[in-house]
């Protein structure tokens, strides 16, 4: 059987989540599609039921599991019409905008009793991150000691305000960070470079060891995401995500994209994939809503650290066992 997914936003990722539920992910079909743009929705619905509010979309009999891809401000409300509704999750990153906002969604998940919300960190799906993971469980790097990451953009995009450098992009390193070690994020240090940026974040987990981040979303030169786990009796890190070695004009190298859909391009196909077998057989794959709100909650209290005295003392509440 197929079932009907509503996608509500088609900005970047809502029209590339669309096209990968047309195209790309058998036993599902877009079945509807809301955004605030009208136009927008229409040319991106393609035979798909255009709703004139999300409400309507996430009540519609048609519709059987929501992806959530409008702005991060009305993430929270929408997961939890959804979980009123009964319906299954895939929620963009952030899950919140604030710490607080993501609780309201983790507790009205506990209150219904099951997990209906995966939230859309998906590196957790890309291969080369997938096989850092396996590297580092098989125990023969030695016990991890650092993890390097590096998060560079070409440029923020326009609606990028305050410290969205932070809550909307370092909260992917908060995320796959924990997924690769394991561990939980205890204390964070934040500086910024001249005129603010880029961003370097250290954090210390409860098992001691360094996640350093540098966050640099005007870095011009390409789309560029990388990390090196540095264990005791070895390292591992990813290699250039690209095809192919091109040598011209004395020089040679490989090729960066200009944003993250290309890049990531493999882990969202498996991403959604995964997440429909999920709805299907009513598993829980990926990043869960508390997952979503550790994150959110860190990237909060960086964001605080970086307009204080740059050091936060990391914390958010005892995971309730729903998540367990
Ligand atoms: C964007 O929203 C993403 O999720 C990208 O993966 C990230 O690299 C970028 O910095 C964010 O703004």
């Amino acid at each position: 059987m197929s079932i009907g997914i509503g996608v509500i936003g088609t900005g970047v990722m809502g029209a590339e989540h669309a096209r990968i539920l047309r195209h790309e992910t058998p036993g599902a079909h877009l079945a509807g599609i809301f955004d605030a743009n009208a136009d927008r929705a229409q040319t991106v619905a393609s035979g798909a039921t255009v709703f004139s509010d999300p409400q309507s979309l996430i009540a519609s009999d048609q519709i059987d599991a929501i992806v959530i891809a409008s702005p991060d401000a009305t993430h929270a409300a929408l997961t939890r019409a959804c979980i009123a509704a009964g319906k299954p999750v895939l929620c963009e990153k952030p899950l919140a905008s604030s710490a607080a906002d993501a609780l309201d969604v983790v507790q009205a998940e506990v209150a219904l009793g099951r997990r209906l919300i995966q939230v859309g960190y998906m590196r957790r799906f890309d291969p080369g991150y997938q096989e850092i993971k396996r590297v580092r469980d098989t125990g023969e790097l030695g016990g991890p000691v650092l993890l390097h990451n590096v998060h560079r953009n070409v440029r923020a995009p326009e609606w990028f305000n305050g410290s969205m450098a932070v809550t909307n992009s370092f909260v992917h390193e908060i995320d796959i960070s924990r997924w690769l070690l394991g561990s939980e994020m205890v204390s964070a240090h934040v500086e910024a470079g001249p005129g603010g940026e880029p961003l370097m974040i250290t954090m210390k987990t409860d098992k001691d060891e360094i996640v350093s981040t540098e966050v640099f979303v005007n870095a011009g030169y390409g789309y560029h995401v990388h990390v090196e786990l540095v264990g005791r009796q070895g390292t591992v890190s990813l290699a250039p995500a690209s095809l192919t070695l091109l040598n011209r004009d004395g020089a040679g190298g490989h090729s960066y994209p200009d944003n993250w859909v290309p890049r990531f391009e493999e882990a969202y196909r498996k991403q959604m994939a995964d997440w429909v077998s999920a709805v299907k057989t009513g598993a829980s794959v990926g990043a869960s809503a508390w997952d979503g709100y550790v994150a959110s909650a860190i990237a909060e209290q960086v964001a605080e650290a970086l307009a204080g005295n740059g050091v936060a003392p990391l914390r958010y509440g005892p995971r309730p066992s729903l998540y367990d």
